[in-house]
């Protein structure tokens, strides 16, 4: 009997290709979830179609939220990358597995989820940016990039060593997973395959044809570019992320040496062109073959051409204006990577009848400011970082095109995927498993608060330490160490966050609530005033070394 390979790629793997070829009968068809776990480095939720269709259309991301569940309030417990990372192995807040900022290590003694499900019989698998360890705990397979990794030409750490890719990382992470899920993939098991992009991460390397794409569009502004941090504590006026004075003519907008040596005598007001010396144009173009190069030129010739040209007569806030489109250029031409993989693989688990038996997340490490207050970069409380997209297909269990409010964060994400697979989750993770709300039941979700706390600083970025409180009503955050503030937010009534109603007598009886129920909320999690004082003489230390 002949099929052809599309159908044989559809059939396979399902129960009347095995009977078809007369292997399959009597096997015990394996009723545990597969899980893909598809994560991005910086993805704001503001750059998803299924959130908001204003900057860019993702439909292959978007076909997740079709399929399943939007969460609106999925948000981290500290908006950087490896906290984040290793937040969502562990099911712990970051002062409880330790890794509290980029710079500590990862605690190798930490039991992650990927470990306890290999140990119960998942096949497990990680390829793409982890950010920390060369070994990463619990998978079968790995190909990870090392550290932050590179847009052009990437390297990745595998078990048989360093391996050398030439191409955009974005397909080439897809290309690894693919080639994973045909040649590794054991269909007697089911698979945990945590599938990782880089991108959309600072500098932001699109790929030639995108960003020949992109760069002639304009994207519609946020509304508050031009925000002058008044009514706000000290932290958001200091903190050096904004697109105007703090993003890079080389490293971030792709202004070439020459032009910015050719340029800077003319922009006295401006930090230096070239940052601190260090050339980040070159540093991440050089890395490009001959061959890719030549795709690029056309293009950086047309911001270069425009940058000497329009950037003399330029107010300042033209000035801004200008920033804020090449950003979005970049930033978005690299989520058309993101979405275009994302439909490859998503097609690929459809043509092999993988689908139906497949929980399949789209996440990121945390959110990002795409000129939300000036800014690019993350890292603070306030909704853009803190908040992450969170979608989730499970066909059969999860209502199609359903939407979830709740407040639930990355803490949740280990005891809902053991709580999927039917395996008990270790008592000291710290999460709650997401899996009632993924089936509707948000009777039993009685969580109305979550809690967050930011350790990197003096850093880059300069965001001041903070902890807080976050309900769907209100915002309650403390910066400390250097200053000693206070700041609360009414999140239905001021979108934005903008307006510090912290010392408004008409919310002291909130501040008082919310104050006693972050105090409990440290207690319950085991966060303290000791803790933090541990952290940062650490942190301090280290700085030195
Ligand atoms: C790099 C970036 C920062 C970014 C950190 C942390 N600078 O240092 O803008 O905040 O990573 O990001 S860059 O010069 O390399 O572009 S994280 O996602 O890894 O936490
Ligand atoms: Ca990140």
């Amino acid at each position: 009997m002949q099929i052809s390979r599309r159908e044989f790629l559809k059939a396979a793997g399902s129960a009347s290709i095995l009977t078809l070829m007369g292997c399959g009968i009597g096997k015990k068809v394996n009723r545990q979830p597969n899980i893909l776990f598809i994560m991005s480095d910086d993805h704001a939720y503001q750059a998803i179609s299924a959130y908001s269709n204003h900057l860019i259309s993702t439909p292959n991301i978007d076909r997740i939220a079709r399929n399943g569940m939007k969460f609106t309030n999925a948000c981290v417990t500290n908006s950087i990358c490896a906290p984040s990372r290793a937040t969502i192995l562990t099911g712990k807040h970051c002062h409880i597995h330790g890794k509290v900022d980029n710079l500590f290590p990862f605690d190798e003694t930490q039991t992650t989820f990927p470990q306890i499900m290999q140990e119960k019989g998942y096949q497990t698998a990680m390829i793409g940016k982890l950010h920390f360890g060369n070994n990463p705990k619990g998978v079968d397979d790995f190909m990870i990039l090392p550290g932050q990794g590179n847009y052009l030409n990437p390297t990745f750490i595998t078990q048989a060593g360093n391996v050398e890719k030439e191409g955009y990382c974005t397909d080439i992470i897809t290309d690894l997973t693919l080639e994973w899920l045909e040649k590794k993939r054991n269909p007697e098991k089911p698979f945990l395959l945590m599938y990782l992009h880089k991108a959309p991460h600072r500098p932001w390397w699109p790929r030639a044809d995108k960003m020949a794409e992109f760069v002639s569009r304009k994207f519609p502004e946020p509304a508050t570019l031009f925000d002058n941090y008044q009514n706000r504590g000290a932290a958001a006026p200091s903190a050096e992320m904004n697109l105007l004075y703090h993003m890079k003519y080389g490293h971030d907008s792709k202004i070439r040496p020459e032009v910015q040596k050719a340029m800077a005598p003319l922009e006295p007001n401006i930090p230096p062109f070239i940052w601190g010396g260090v050339d980040g144009f070159s540093a991440a173009f050089n890395r490009a073959t001959e061959d890719q190069k030549n795709q690029y030129q056309p293009t950086l010739d047309k911001i270069n051409q425009d940058f000497q040209e329009n950037w003399p007569k330029m107010t300042m806030e033209e000035k801004m204006r200008w920033k804020y489109q090449r950003y979005m250029q970049d930033y978005l031409a690299c989520i058309a990577s993101v979405d275009d993989n994302v439909g490859r693989v998503l097609d690929y688990l459809e043509y092999n009848n993988l689908t139906d038996n497949t929980i399949v997340i789209y996440t990121s490490d945390q959110g990002f400011y795409l000129g939300e207050h000036g800014w690019y970069d993350k890292r603070f409380i306030y909704d853009e970082s803190f908040k992450t997209p969170l979608l989730v297909q499970w066909p059969h269990k999860v209502k199609a095109g359903s939407v979830c409010h709740e407040m639930v964060q990355n803490l949740d994400f280990a005891q809902t995927l053991l709580d999927a697979a039917g395996i008990e989750a270790p008592n000291d993770m710290q999460g709650e498993s997401l899996v009632p709300l993924l089936k509707g039941k948000n009777k039993k979700w009685t969580r109305d608060a979550v809690y967050y706390h930011y350790y990197e600083f003096p850093g880059e970025h300069t965001v001041k330490r903070h902890y807080g409180i976050v309900t769907k009503d209100y915002k309650l955050a403390h910066f400390y160490y250097d200053v000693d503030q206070w700041e609360l937010y009414d999140r239905k009534r001021d979108l934005h966050e903008i307006n510090n109603v912290y010392n408004d007598p008409s919310y002291a009886e909130i501040v008082r609530k919310l104050k006693k129920q972050l105090s409990d909320l440290r207690i319950k999690y085991g966060d303290s005033h000791e803790l933090d004082q541990k952290y940062l003489t650490q942190y301090l230390e280290k700085l030195k070394q």
